[in-house]
């Protein structure tokens, strides 16, 4: 059974509201670290250090969904696929609440029209985990720098409508519910799920990793996680953390 059917594990409560917040993954660290239980979610209407991997920010001003949830779960699990388990959650809900086909690029990209509406930042804390989320749901392309909002994209621009960051929130903690339910259960559909929305499933790309480029044929996340991306001489590389850009991304970065 997928994150579809099954009954999800309740998110949300505690929901502590901040009009603003360095980043609401800080927030939700303190929180683990006093105890807070499993669903305490942050919303911030801004941040003012939003973050995303590898030490990059994340433009974070008011209009956008920034919310950081706290969870529990035991053992020491992969991260991997509870983090492309929250890309599909997130794509589900910016589908359900805003009409729009969301599409995913690996690891954590969310993408509407080709250009990223909504990152996620999973950090551990403690012994537990903060699963970060931002969407841009109406946030003025003039409220971001030129270079971000050249490939971003809000919610509300790509509807046509005004959509509710409260109406994006409700239903991203009830598929992320599902999904982390279905994640903690085993179930790994979630990476059937997940290729379904590829946006860059057979696209040549370039994967820049510590000391290392490389240059292939994306072919999707495996049974781990991990990207499959298939050199020229044909071997097929395991990439687990690094940066994933389409081949045209790099070109067009490169004429600048
Ligand atoms: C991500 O990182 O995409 C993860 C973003 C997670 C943000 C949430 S908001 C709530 C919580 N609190 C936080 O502090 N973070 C989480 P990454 O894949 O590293 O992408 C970062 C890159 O996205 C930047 O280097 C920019 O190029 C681009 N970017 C920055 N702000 C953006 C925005 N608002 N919309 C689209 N792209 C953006």
């Amino acid at each position: 059974m997928s994150g579809h059917g099954r009954t999800g594990i309740g998110l949300g409560r505690p929901l502590v509201r901040l009009g603003e917040a360095t980043s609401t993954n800080d927030i939700g660290r303190l929180l683990a670290a006093v105890g807070a239980a499993e669903g305490a979610t942050v919303v911030a209407d801004r941040q003012v250090l939003g973050r995303g991997r590898l030490g990059r920010s994340w433009e974070s001003p008011a209009g956008g969904l920034w919310c950081s949830v706290l969870l529990r779960p035991p053992g020491s699990p992969s991260l991997a696929l509870l983090s492309l388990a929250a890309s599909v959650a997130v794509a589900e809900a910016i589908e359900a609440a805003a009409g729009l086909r969301a599409t995913l690029a690996w690891p954590n990209d969310v993408m509407v029209h080709e250009r990223k509406a909504a990152g996620i930042l999973l950090e551990g804390a403690a012994d537990a985990l903060v699963v970060g989320v931002g969407v841009n749901v109406a946030v003025p392309p003039g409220a971001l720098t030129p270079d971000v909002a050249s490939r971003a994209i809000s919610l509300d621009a790509a509807s046509g409508r005004p959509i509710e960051r409260d109406a994006v929130l409700d239903v991203l903690l009830d598929r992320l519910g599902r999904w982390y339910a279905a994640w903690l259960a085993g179930d790994a559909g979630v990476i059937d799920v997940w290729r379904e929305r590829d946006a860059l499933a057979g696209a040549p790309v370039v994967v820049t990793l510590p000391g290392e480029v490389l240059e292939g044929i994306a072919e999707g996340p495996d049974q781990d996680g991990a990207l499959r991306v298939r050199l020229r001489d044909g071997r097929v590389r395991r990439v687990l953390a690094g940066d994933v850009l389409s081949a045209a991304a790099v070109t067009v970065r490169r004429s600048r």
